[in-house]
């Protein structure tokens, strides 16, 4: 097993992990209900009393939380120490709505750079390593996360933040990074920029820590291909602490999570009901070792699966699949539910590159799906591809993944915005139209 970082609670049984995620969760459960008269309000309404949940198996009798609580709250509702006990804030981009705000400790923003760190060390990191942090720094927790992981492991840290494609190689070939730490469609434009300019060879890159969007297996293959490098996914979420909640091994098969510090559920979206490993369903963490900020059965809208198959890395940690994309992500479109990373795979399968863009619109009462998808040079000038009707090929095979017609439109190169950070897939024009 090498460079194991944190040996003992990756590895531990399960009997040994469940005392100590019980053990976490009544201190936090008590610790909440003391400290933030939100919870308390909330749990007194479903009768429940810290006194109650003595070990994970009364998980249960807690009520769920959900974003909405959290903008309810905002800013300090939730606040569960006093402020001058806080050292960070981050926040969600608000994009859908009012802004969350998190808030943490000192030792808070340690078990978040603890988490970030195994992340690494599953990647093959050292302190021998470059590890190159292209998330965006500030409000969001991609930069900060990576930057403190990798503080903690000892490797040198570059952080780049995001954009400027072309200074980023630079320091890529200059100073031989080894870890590269992005958003998925960030590394794939990266990756199109260094074969493009022919510094292929200069790069020295052996790993990638990729997340905070969905992505598909095609796609890891794409990245791993195009950069040489072997690709690791990562998932968290700023509202349970950022990068790290979870992370991939070598073995590439799902995600291990920090249990830890953070208990999955699976549950069913409409009626709440707990679901067994291995069925597909809403992500729920309660987070029991955060202080500052703690969140009791958070509803992630995460659509996922949990597995605690054995993993050859050695970790005994339970592992979550790639999710598919938050529910709200999942369109509808004539009553089919279609998430973006399906037509992602199939556009790869065919031979594109991840450059493509959904329209959805509503004509005549009826649902639209138009996909944009970026021919790539090679196709672009071979007439006879583009004669003998590669779209049709492609509205075929999407067809059969996703149940529905959808337009193909083949657009030239270099026609689709480029993505720094999380890729804009969709774009729905339906608001309001009948
Ligand atoms: O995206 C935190 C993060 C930063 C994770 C860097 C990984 C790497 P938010 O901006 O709050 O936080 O967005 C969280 O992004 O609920 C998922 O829907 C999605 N997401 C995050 N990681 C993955 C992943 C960060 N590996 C939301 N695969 C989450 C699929 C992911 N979706």
């Amino acid at each position: 097993m090498g460079n194991y970082f944190h040996e003992h609670e990756e590895t531990m049984g399960r009997e040994e992990m469940r005392a100590l995620q019980s053990e976490r969760l009544a201190e936090q459960v008590a610790h909440a209900y003391k400290n933030v008269p939100y919870y308390r309000e909330l749990m007194d309404k479903h009768g429940v009393k810290p006194a109650d949940v003595k070990s994970i198996d009364d998980l249960h009798k807690l009520p769920f939380i959900s974003k909405d609580d959290l903008r309810e709250a905002y800013p300090y509702g939730l606040l569960a120490v006093p402020l001058e006990d806080c050292v960070r804030i981050q926040s969600t981009s608000g994009t859908t709505g009012r802004r969350v705000v998190a808030f943490y400790t000192q030792e808070d923003v340690d078990l978040w750079d603890e988490c970030c760190a195994r992340a690494i060390v599953a990647a093959g990191g050292t302190k021998k390593d470059v590890v190159h942090v292209s998330y965006g720094y500030g409000l969001f927790t991609g930069g900060p996360g990576l930057n403190g992981g990798s503080h903690k492991v000892g490797s040198l840290t570059l952080p780049m933040s995001s954009g400027n494609t072309e200074r980023q190689i630079q320091f890529m070939v200059d100073l031989e990074s080894t870890i590269l730490c992005c958003t998925p469609s960030y590394a794939a434009y990266l990756a199109e920029t260094i074969h493009e300019t022919g510094q292929r060879d200069k790069i020295k890159l052996k790993a990638g820590i990729f997340g905070a969007e969905a992505w598909s297996e095609e796609m890891r293959r794409h990245i791993e291909e195009r950069l040489g490098i072997k690709a690791f996914d990562i998932y968290g979420l700023t509202e349970i602490s950022g990068p790290g909640v979870s992370f991939e091994c070598e073995e590439q098969t799902g995600m291990h999570v920090n249990e830890d510090h953070f208990i999955p559920e699976i549950i069913n979206p409409i009626t709440g009901e707990v679901l067994p490993d291995g069925e597909k369903g809403e992500l729920v963490f309660t987070s029991i070792s955060k202080k500052a900020f703690p969140l009791l059965r958070y509803r992630t809208r995460d659509i996922c699966v949990l597995t605690r198959e054995k993993c050859s890395c050695g970790r005994t940690l339970i592992k979550m699949a790639k999710p598919m994309g938050r529910s709200d992500d999942m369109l509808i479109i004539r009553g089919v539910n279609v998430f973006p990373s399906q037509i992602e795979t199939v556009l790869i399968n065919c031979g594109f590159e991840a450059n493509y863009q959904l329209i959805v619109d509503r004509v005549n009462y009826s649902d639209t799906l138009e996909v944009r998808v970026e021919m790539t040079t090679d196709m672009f000038s071979d007439e006879v591809r583009k004669m003998e009707g590669l779209d049709n090929e492609v509205e075929s095979k999407l067809k059969s993944m996703l149940g529905i017609a959808a337009k193909v439109t083949l657009v030239a190169p270099k026609s689709i915005a480029r993505s720094e950070g999380k890729a804009v897939r969709v774009i729905d024009n339906r608001g309001g139209k009948l």
